[in-house]
């Protein structure tokens, strides 16, 4: 991840690590690709400060990405997914759905709204009796 920086306005710091921790961090930014030290401290402030905006503020736009398996030969659950999808149809949402196996299923949905709203919506989802590794990612709408 990363954003055009022509346009901003940016200042050099000086930062002390301690060596074990910066050796991490380095095999870290390899590992994903950054270009930089300062790409991948760049995304990790950017990654801490959406985390914190989303846990202080539940009234703040959001998209968040719940993802999900499920054994779709469980009794109604399928049915019940679905109707939970058309219940809260205000909230806008996309699903991704990949047979995985013979049995299993997982799927991506991606919601837009408040983050409580969204929250909740992947809730309902994932509390479902037969749902396993639910799992949400929200990321704020406000650029950071
Ligand atoms: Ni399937």
């Amino acid at each position: 991840m990363s954003c055009n920086l022509e346009s901003k306005k940016m200042e050099r710091v000086t930062i002390t690590i301690e060596d074990d921790l910066l050796e991490k961090f380095d095999q870290l930014i390899e590992l994903k690709g950054y270009k930089n030290r300062s790409e991948g401290i760049r995304d990790a402030l950017r990654n801490l400060i959406a985390e914190q905006e989303v846990d202080s503020n539940e009234e703040a736009n959001c998209v968040g990405c719940v993802v999900y398996m499920y054994n779709h030969k469980e009794r109604t659950l399928s049915s019940r997914l679905v109707e939970e999808h058309h219940h809260h149809h205000d909230i806008p949402a996309a699903t991704l759905h990949l047979h995985v196996d013979s049995e299993n299923c997982l799927e991506t949905t991606v919601l837009k709204g408040q983050v409580k709203e969204v929250r909740d919506m992947a809730n309902r989802i994932t509390s479902q009796t037969g749902v396993k590794h639910g799992w949400l990612h929200v990321v704020p709408l406000e650029k950071v």
